[in-house]
């Protein structure tokens, strides 16, 4: 196993000799013969790190997207690229959602104004079911926080591409139903890959179908916003608040003027982060399986904007 990794390095080896102790792992860049090497897995891996492994069978994404992984070059095309699917992962990034929803829908933000003012005012109490989440990107990640969302009883929309879901969930799809979608919204929770088709799917047209006073959250990629677009609607109260872990260019440039808007909530790219101990145990499964003659779990499907 070939690892480069997220900087834990050491975690990583440990986790994987808990869960499968006979696999040589190899730490890039000290990688030994490329040529004896079958499975990777990375995160960011740099240029030429593909070069000579002509053994390889499989790789594993530490993350769940693969964005960075797809844009490396030398990614030899033919070889399955795994995303990573685990369940503190999962639940992760459902509680740094559930966090914002709950804050931006009890209005947290404008009492946190009024603390610093010190000046109370009391605001008005929706109830949840009269608040409606849509979510954009109901994969994994967006399908378990619709189980938590309802659990507390607020009204949820999801957004597809194609038409499907498992019924738990009103679903909007497709571009004749994507203005629908964002007209019911009140909170929109973005949690899409980074792909050519959804760059800049937030923008100031798309922002203007949301309804006036509407949220953003978004912890898919910083690509899917215009952040120019974004401050517009923020500054002309449009949109009353964002929550915002993704950006254009990560870090977020000392400069930008997301930094210091009042009802905008950064985080640094950690609305959650894969746990080297499920992660591995979810490799090695997927590894038995595959030789035991199943198929991949969570192949990226390349030709499909996957
Ligand atoms: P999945 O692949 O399971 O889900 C992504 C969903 O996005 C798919 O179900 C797909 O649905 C949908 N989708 C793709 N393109 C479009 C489009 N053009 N329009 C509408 N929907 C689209 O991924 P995960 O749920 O596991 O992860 C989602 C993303 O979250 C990752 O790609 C990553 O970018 C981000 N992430 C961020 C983290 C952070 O710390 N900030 C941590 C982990 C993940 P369909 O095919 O039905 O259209
Ligand atoms: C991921 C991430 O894709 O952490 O898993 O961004």
């Amino acid at each position: 196993m070939l690892l480069k990794s997220d900087s834990r390095d050491q975690e990583w080896v440990r986790a994987f000799f808990e869960v499968m102790p006979d696999l040589q792992v190899r730490v890039w860049p000290d990688i030994g013969d490329p040529s004896e090497i079958n499975c990777a897995l990375l995160w960011g891996p740099p240029p030429g790190l593909f070069e000579g492994l002509d053994s390889l069978e499989v790789i594993f994404s530490i993350g769940a997207g693969v964005d960075s992984l797809l844009d490396c070059p030398g990614l030899p095309v033919t070889v399955p690229i795994i995303r990573m699917v685990e369940p503190e992962l999962t639940a992760g990034m459902v509680e740094f959602c559930l966090f914002h929803v709950l804050r931006f829908h009890r209005l947290m933000h404008r009492y946190q104004h009024q603390q610093t003012e010190r000046h109370w005012q009391d605001l008005p109490q929706v109830p949840a079911r009269e608040t409606t989440v849509g979510i954009m990107g109901m994969g994994v990640l967006g399908t378990a926080l619709v189980k938590q969302l309802h659990s507390l009883d607020y009204r949820v929309i999801g957004y597809r591409r194609q038409e499907g879901g498992d019924g738990t969930v009103e679903m909007f799809h497709g571009e004749a139903q994507f203005e629908a979608f964002m007209r019911q919204t009140t909170i929109l929770v973005l949690l899409l890959p980074a792909t050519a088709q959804t760059r800049h799917i937030i923008n100031q047209d798309t922002l203007g179908l949301l309804p006036s006073g509407g949220y953003l959250i978004n912890a898919g990629r910083g690509e899917l916003v215009d952040e120019g677009d974004l401050l517009s609607a923020l500054q002309s109260g449009w949109l009353q608040g964002a929550a915002l872990d993704v950006f254009e260019t990560e870090p977020l440039p000392q400069e930008s003027p997301l930094w210091n808007h009042p009802n905008v909530f950064l985080t640094p790219h950690v609305a959650s982060i894969t746990h080297p101990a499920s992660a591995c145990r979810y490799i090695a499964d997927a590894i038995q399986d595959y030789r035991s003659g199943k198929t991949w779990p969570y192949q990226v499907r390349l030709n499909q904007g996957y």
